[in-house]
């Protein structure tokens, strides 16, 4: 067994510990990565049910960073599926020759400081051991996959299976009844393309989502150069916006325009590509819940119109929040697929589960029989991939004990007690509430300066003060509390995770706010760090 000693270890291959092995390199260490899988890029490497894709623009959740894979890659569709996405990512992985310092089918279980050393130790699943000054978690926000407690779920004889644990081969449902649970993001794009070929597709809906259209379309090879050139100018926009989007809030209050002013507006973006109708609406319907009550009954509203069974409409409308409290699901024809003679929506706040069986589902008041049940029942968000490491601090205190009453964090990228770790898109940071390659980029580079600013000053150790600490999470809920995010039970707020304390777990400040701050962290010399 190697007992290794590495410059920097970082865990996950995905989008941001990619590109953090790639920075890191450039400083000339010696950098290992542990990757569970056997492939790059994690969340489209993961995520490959029916009908996953981007509900960012493509060419805003790229890396933006090499000219050189900006010219060779071309999107084809503005919102492009999985296949594309993990080809992408194997593209950039190649032409960054990542590969030779990431081992694969290495699974991190345990990580702890060796106090006086300056070093983490980690250890993979098998028992091996490997060193280094510096730990870099990559891990994800929504990689720690959740079943739902459902009892039962093993006796089914049919085949199962979470969105996000999907197999490489692709599952043909035709002639099969199949039965989704989960009505989130995930469940939204699964429904709308399971539905075209399932013998009948049984939807289980705890609460409805507030949908709207995705809008997408191809990318022609005509249209190649002119939006090749635009890609400066769209991550300018992107690096201007509050959550790194080409969108933008109106900042004029909805109050402030007519009513006829405003259904015009709200027409357009309902018609128009990706998040629009939530990020580059009026700002207040984020804000003061009389404003969003107007956004939320125009999006009843298209519901109402789109589906035309009012019963299965009002079912799918959301009642226990507003439009855009929540992550706003994208979809294409979601709601027309209740119109279609082989979909049937259960509503299970009126007759809840009581039991998977051998043969399928059982709710208060019927059998359904199924061939295939479909988990999009999420994750248990944020801080869940690191509950699922052993990480232990100076003094062997566990992160998950540390965070028992919500993540504590300095800019979501560091915890006091658990020197030289950096968290890219921890619990609290700015990148959490955003297009999240937009801020992944700031994350890794402001990682790299702080790291090389350690190298100039031969300093070994790297921890952010309890008093910085403190201040970071009051400003977290402070600005949290602003938002109407508070308001709705969301995986943002940890409410999907039985047990799990309800607390804030992202920043919702803005992406520019955040930067501001990180930059004038580092420019007063690392202020809220001990560095010796
Ligand atoms: P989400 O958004 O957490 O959605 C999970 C869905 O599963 C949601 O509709 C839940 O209903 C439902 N759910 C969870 N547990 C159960 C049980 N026990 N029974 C029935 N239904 C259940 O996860 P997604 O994967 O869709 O999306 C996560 C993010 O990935 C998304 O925001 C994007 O950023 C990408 P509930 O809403 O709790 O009533």
């Amino acid at each position: 067994m190697s007992n290794a000693q590495y410059d920097a270890i970082i865990i996950g291959a995905g989008i941001s510990g990619m590109y953090q092995l790639y920075r890191l390199r450039e400083l000339g260490m010696n950098v290992r990565m542990y990757e569970t899988s056997d492939g790059v890029d994690s969340t489209w490497y993961w995520n490959r049910y029916p009908g996953a894709r981007f509900d960012s623009e493509s060419y805003t959740y790229a890396y933006s960073f090499s000219e050189e894979i900006l010219k060779e890659w071309n999107w084809t569709e503005h919102f492009s599926g999985q296949a594309d996405n993990e080809r992408y990512f194997n593209f950039v992985a190649d032409k960054l020759d990542l590969r030779k310092d990431i081992q694969f089918n290495s699974k991190v279980t345990a990580a702890k400081f060796i106090k006086g050393d300056d070093l983490w130790e980690v250890e993979l699943e098998g028992g091996e051991k490997a060193r280094a000054r510096f730990l870099i978690t990559a891990v994800g926000v929504l990689s720690a996959t959740q079943m739902p407690r459902i009892e039962g779920i093993d006796s089914f004889k049919g085949d199962y299976c979470h969105t996000s644990r999907w197999p490489k081969t692709p599952v043909d449902f035709k002639g099969k009844r199949v039965g989704v649970i989960g009505t989130g993001a995930t469940g939204v794009q699964v429904i709308q393309e399971v539905a075209k070929t399932a013998e009948h597709l049984t939807v289980f809906q705890l609460d409805a989502s507030w949908c709207a259209p995705l809008n997408n379309s191809k990318i022609t090879d005509e249209e190649q150069p002119a939006l090749k050139a635009s890609y400066p100018e769209l991550f300018k926009i992107c690096k201007e916006s509050g959550a790194g989007f080409l969108h933008q809030f109106d900042m004029r209050s909805i109050f402030d325009v007519s009513p006829e002013e405003r259904e015009a507006k709200f027409e357009k973006l309902y018609g128009e590509p990706g998040f629009g109708i939530w990020l580059a609406n009026f700002y207040d319907i984020m804000t003061d819940e009389k404003a969003n009550a107007i956004i939320t009954e125009f999006i009843a509203r298209k519901i109402r119109e789109r589906v035309k069974d009012p019963k299965v409409a009002d079912i799918l409308i959301p009642k226990d929040h507003g439009f855009g409290m929540k992550r706003v699901p994208m979809e294409t024809k979601y709601f027309e697929v209740y119109n279609q003679p082989n979909v049937t929506l259960v509503d299970l706040r009126a007759t809840p589960i009581e039991r998977v069986n051998e043969t399928g589902i059982k709710t208060s008041d019927k059998q359904y029989d199924l061939d295939f049940i479909v988990y999009a029942t999420g994750f248990d968000a944020v801080t869940g991939a690191f509950k699922r490491i052993d990480i232990r601090g100076e003094d062997g205190q566990a992160l998950v004990d540390k965070w028992s009453g919500g993540p504590e964090t300095y800019l979501g990228m560091q915890v006091n007690g658990f020197p030289n770790m950096f968290m890219l898109v921890g619990p609290h940071n700015g990148a959490t509430f955003c297009n999240i390659p937009r801020c992944i980029e700031q994350n890794v580079e402001w990682v790299t300066d702080l790291v090389k600013h350690m190298q100039n000053h031969q300093y070994k150790r790297c921890e952010a003060t309890r008093d910085a600490e403190l201040a970071w999470t009051d400003h977290v809920y402070e600005t949290a509390a602003g938002s109407l995010f508070t308001k709705a039970d969301s995986w943002f707020m940890g409410a999907n995770t039985p047990g799990k304390k309800r607390t804030f777990l992202l920043y919702a400040g803005g992406a520019p706010n955040y930067r501001k701050k990180c930059d004038e962290v580092a420019a007063n010399n690392y202020e809220g760090f001990k560095m010796v």
